[in-house]
């Protein structure tokens, strides 16, 4: 039931289908407007793909945030970057006239490699609205590890093309327990002012969110949250905050207003794209090449290192294989992509000599979604914002950190959703699995309890407060707990054990980790801000001491 209910609706004499969907994701709403409307380009891609036996000064594995950070400041520092990804270069609009699909409408373009999508927020009313989608390098993976999904952006923009855009820098006296070997001093002074400012992170309007009618869902949770005591946070994002209003006023065209976020924002949303990867290319001196696959690292004969490419067609077939030279190898291809390939190449003696803290400390950030039913006299509103702007912070006293997230369904629900981080504390553990030639994840599904406890802290008080109860529609039949995901993977590769205090591989002088897998497991909150803090404390100590 992928379309619930139809309508025509004229509001300035152009004629627009609103669909209404069952719930394409987590984040969407459901209004998709049928006429076409021109997209916006981002910056344009530097032209790739790299030569077979070309040699590299610097080569870049992945174009996420550790990635991007890395290119820019290399370049600056007057150093030759390629940047190798696997997914697709996302400047091309399709036959739609748009570079990326509506969450509400999932197309060929929205997962990597799939037959059938694998919405995150699998049933609406009980009935699942997972569909058939054409084969495809689309933007989302739905990675199915051991006992969990890890969704990961695919394309140039890392997991910048999908996510939700919230920014948002951990309460210092949180830190210690996210990167105990950094300096808090330095990245509260210096990188998370530096990674803020890169990104382009800014917070709602507060006079405006006030009366927005896409917001009202956020009002209703910030109603609920206030009035069982709990503190609600506006929480900044690197959406255009002031595209948001013109979108909401209807003087530009729509994106976050009409849903668009889990496989890409055509307007609004400042994504690595527009930001760090855009001033990397303007150098001049990094150049990407996309539906490009790193397979394998290994020292080279004459110093540096020999890296296996292989290039793919949207089918994801190999079209290619191609052996280059580096003298320096940055690995950002993100945690779970980061981890695989160091796991691999240690066990299959490519790069025997890395430690055994490879694979080790991986976490989901604690991530664990819900919805409550509220009352009849409180509705959510029909038109929900994709972008979240506000949580509820219950850290300190339980563990929780949860963000009020939008329901797309496009009627009105009477439904409040959140995506709580929480402080789960376990951790899993890479491995090499040598009769399947992959490498397999131990994570736990039972692992998710300790996130569920600590989002009941949060939530249990809300409904004994407000009369309400669970919603048990959304996960499967009467399922609550969204437990069987992550957005967020973290670890790996943990900064000071695989690695040196800096993201220096231990065995291997010339190759690097700048990614989420530096991480161990946790940030406190979304963790793409402290990613890209941490890379610009890392990249700034190597372009100043081995280069
Ligand atoms: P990442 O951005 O994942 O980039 C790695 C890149 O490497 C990808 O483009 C891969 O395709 C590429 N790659 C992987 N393996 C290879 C290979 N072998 N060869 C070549 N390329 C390769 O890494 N975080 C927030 O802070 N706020 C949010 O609101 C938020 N919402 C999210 C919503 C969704 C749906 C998802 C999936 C994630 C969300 N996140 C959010 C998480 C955030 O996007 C993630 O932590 C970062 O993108 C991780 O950054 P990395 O640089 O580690």
């Amino acid at each position: 039931m992928g379309h619930t209910t139809m309508h025509d609706d004229n509001p300035k004499g152009v004629s627009r289908r609103r669909f209404i969907a069952g719930t394409g994701s987590i984040l969407g709403v459901v209004t998709l407007t049928g006429h076409a409307m021109a997209a916006q380009q981002p910056a344009a891609v530097a032209a790739g793909p790299i030569t077979p036996g070309a040699h590299v000064p610097v080569l870049v594995i992945g174009t996420g945030y550790g990635g991007s950070v890395a290119a820019l400041r290399l370049a600056e520092a007057g150093v030759n970057v390629h940047m190798i990804e696997m997914g697709m270069a996302w400047d091309t609009p399709g036959s739609d006239g748009k570079i990326f699909a509506n969450t509400t409408s999932p197309d060929y373009r929205s997962y990597w490699l799939r037959t059938r999508t694998k919405q995150p927020l699998s049933n609406f009313l009980g009935f699942p609205i997972d569909k058939d989608v054409p084969r495809y390098t689309g933007i989302l993976d739905a990675e199915e590890m051991g006992g969990i999904i890890v969704y990961q952006g695919r394309g140039v923009g890392g997991g910048s093309l999908v996510n939700g855009g919230m920014a948002v820098t951990p309460k210092r006296e949180n830190f210690g327990a996210i990167l105990p070997s950094v300096n808090a001093d330095e990245m509260y002074g210096t990188y998370y002012p530096r990674a803020n400012a890169g990104l382009g992170v800014g917070t709602v309007n507060p006079t405006w969110f006030e009366t927005a009618e896409c917001y009202q869902y956020a009002r209703v949770g910030r109603k609920h949250a206030q009035r069982s005591n709990f503190p609600f946070v506006f929480v900044p994002d690197v959406y255009d905050w002031g595209y948001m209003e013109q979108e909401a006023a209807g003087t530009v065209p729509k994106s976050a207003v009409a849903g668009e976020i889990l496989y890409g924002n055509n307007y609004g949303k400042k994504s690595l794209q527009k930001t760090y990867i855009a001033r990397a290319t303007a150098t001049g001196k990094v150049t990407i090449s996309a539906l490009h696959k790193v397979t394998s690292v290994s020292p080279a004969s004459g110093g540096g290192y020999t890296v296996l490419i292989d290039q793919l067609n949207t089918n994801g077939d190999t079209t290619t294989t191609k052996t280059v030279t580096a003298d320096k190898v940055f690995f950002a291809a993100g945690s779970v992509g980061t981890s695989k390939l160091l796991v691999k190449l240690r066990a299959t003696g490519a790069l025997p000599g890395l430690n055994s803290e490879i694979g080790k400390g991986w976490g989901d950030n604690g991530n664990v979604m819900c919805g409550r039913a509220n009352h009849l006299w409180d509705p959510t509103g029909t038109v929900q914002a994709s972008i979240p702007c506000g949580g509820i912070d219950n850290w300190a006293a339980g563990g929780a950190f949860a963000e009020v997230a939008p329901l797309p369904t496009g009627i009105e629900t009477f439904a409040s959703f959140y995506l709580s981080i929480t402080k789960n504390p376990n951790r899993a553990q890479f491995s090499w699995n040598a009769a399947s030639g992959k490498v397999d994840l131990d994570w736990q599904t039972a692992w998710k309890q300790p996130s569920i406890d600590m989002a009941k802290t949060i939530f249990d008080k809300i409904n004994a407060k407000e009369g309400t109860i669970y919603r048990t529609d959304l996960f499967g039949t009467y399922k609550i707990w969204g437990d069987h995901l992550t957005y967020h993977p973290l670890g790996g590769a943990v900064l000071n054990k695989a690695t040196d205090n800096y993201g220096r591989l231990h065995g291997y002088s010339g190759l690097y980790v700048i990614d989420g897998s530096l991480i161990p497991g946790n940030t406190s909150v979304n963790p793409f801000v402290t990613i890209t803090a941490l890379a610009e404390r890392n990249i700034e100590k190597i372009i100043a001491t081995d280069l």
